[in-house]
């Protein structure tokens, strides 16, 4: 019987080693809930890193992780704190991170961290070829592991390989930069399937296949030696169900079971009833714009002071990758304009500016989701952005506006929201102007549609999706060998 093997980055399972005893607890991320329906059961496994260097693991400790991860279907690839340095730190978030999301200014091209990026690549492969049977099938996950699909396919070219990216596709123009340009695509081509978020990013791909390579495109399929790739869009949704039952049940809670943070925001909200909470959440990041969300919020509040004391701006910015120089440098500009912003404007009644540098409990997010009126997101680049979606998803009585950057792939599925180019300050400031005096019923309309769609195109049916067209694409490549 045919398996199916996952693999990413990081497998979808968290370790904590104490005093030697080890605990695994499955993640409850985005991709994690999404894969459920295909990593379950015994006929399929998630290969990926621990989150441990080798260096981390106590001592004759590797086999118990074995075991402990194995009970959730997983297997690890291990790693030295040199290759996670030079594969993920350096040529994954360094090199190809910002270049996919158009900071060229950014990235760094160094052979040394290329050549760890293979050779890790090359561990993941290995660690598949090492489980896998010719009849089952590969689905390998992001920008972290390019080169996988080529690296399985000349062991195992029978086995059916696909491949999707998180993160945007660049044009060619930003693409072609990349010194490994035709290794990184021929990487990709070893897959069946080549999805992406976006028909955008989809069409930037088999562009760069195209111009680099020189192969023959037929619609969207690449046409290789005797092999069809086939590529498409499938845009990631969430486990919509998770969110508006947790809205439900978080509506629910009676005084004692409420969080502190909601227990505050109450309060704010029954002293000032007319004030309006706006929210955004990411991870600290160059490609969300958060500093520019802050300038914007600045010169909102300079042009609108009839505002003042009447908006509050909450930023739960979630710590990621800060030992690459650019998020630390990040930070220190946010906590910069944070301080510069509230100083100015505070009131001894106000502040304008929560500002939250932490990842916070599921359960606090989702008081977050549900208390703010507006939730505005303006990524200068986003692959897809979740966030947007799950803010939807829990208004459970269809109030709430949101704010979101059509740079972000999901203003693609969301045209019912407010969108903005988010270097346009004054398009913006229209913008927040437009969500804080929006009549209830114009939200009710615009959520009614937004919710209808997310709860359809939930992330089952993205991976369901996916995964039926790998099958059928496989079925139709047999048959184009044996005409
Ligand atoms: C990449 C691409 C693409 C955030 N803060 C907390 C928390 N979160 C959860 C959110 C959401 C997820 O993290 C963030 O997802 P996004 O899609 O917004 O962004 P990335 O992390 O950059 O993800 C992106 C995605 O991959 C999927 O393909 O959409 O474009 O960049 O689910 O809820 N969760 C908890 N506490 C927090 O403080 N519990």
């Amino acid at each position: 019987m045919s398996k199916t093997i996952i693999i990413s980055n990081r497998l979808p399972v968290q370790l904590q080693i104490d005093n030697r005893k080890i605990t695994a607890t499955p993640s409850v991320g985005g991709l994690a809930t999404g894969m459920k329906s295909v990593h379950s059961g015994g006929d399929s496994l998630w290969i990926g890193w621990s989150g441990l260097t080798d260096e981390e693991i106590p001592n004759g400790l590797a086999p118990e992780i074995d075991k402990a991860l194995a009970k959730h279907g997983s297997s690890k690839v291990s790693l030295t704190t040199a290759e996670v340095d030079g594969f993920y730190y350096g040529f994954s978030n360094r090199t190809i991170w910002p270049l996919f999301h158009y900071f060229l200014e950014y990235a760094e091209f160094e052979l040394e961290s290329w050549n760890i990026y293979k050779a890790v690549n090359q561990k993941f492969a290995d660690a598949i070829l090492e489980k896998a049977e010719d009849d089952d099938i590969i689905w390998v996950h992001d920008y972290q592991l390019m080169l996988v699909p080529q690296m399985v396919r000349k062991q195992r070219p029978n086995v059916s390989i696909g491949f999707f990216l998180h993160i945007p596709f660049p044009s060619y123009e930003i693409f072609r930069t990349l010194p490994w340009r035709k290794e990184v695509l021929e990487g990709l081509l070893g897959a069946d399937l080549i999805g992406f978020h976006t028909y955008d990013y989809e069409r930037h791909f088999l562009s760069s296949v195209r111009r680099l390579l020189r192969l023959e495109v037929s619609f969207n399929d690449i046409h290789l030696d005797d092999r069809v790739i086939k590529v498409d869009s499938f845009p990631m949704g969430i486990d919509y169900k998770k969110f508006s039952d947790a809205a439900k049940k978080h509506h629910e809670n009676k005084e004692v079971d409420k969080s502190e943070l909601q227990k505050r925001l109450d309060m704010h909200k029954k002293n000032q009833p007319n004030a309006k909470f706006l929210l955004s959440i990411d991870r600290l990041d160059y490609s969300k714009g958060i500093a520019k969300r802050l300038k914007a919020f600045e010169y909102f509040l300079n042009e609108n002071p009839q505002y003042k004391e009447k908006v509050r701006l909450i930023i739960l910015a979630v710590p990621s990758r800060s030992n690459v120089p650019q998020y630390q440098l990040l930070k220190k500009e946010i906590d910069e304009l944070v301080g510069r912003i509230n100083g100015e404007f505070s009131t001894v009644s106000w502040t304008p500016i929560w500002y939250f540098y932490r990842s916070m409990p599921f359960e606090n997010l989702i008081d977050l989701y549900t208390s703010c009126d507006i939730a505005w997101l303006t990524p200068i680049r986003d692959g897809m952005n979740l966030v947007a979606k799950e803010y939807i998803a829990t208004r459970t009585d269809k109030t709430g506006v949101l704010i979101l950057s059509e740079m972000a792939g999901s203003a693609n599925e969301m045209n019912e929201s407010l969108l903005i180019n988010p270097n346009n300050f004054e398009e913006i400031s229209e913008a927040l102007l437009q969500a804080i005096n929006m009549p209830k019923e114009e939200q009710q309309a615009r959520n009614g549609i937004l919710q209808k769609r997310l709860e359809r195109y939930n992330v089952e049916k993205w991976a369901n999706d996916f995964m039926t067209s790998l099958l059928e694409q496989k079925q139709n490549e047999k048959q184009h060998k044996s005409r």
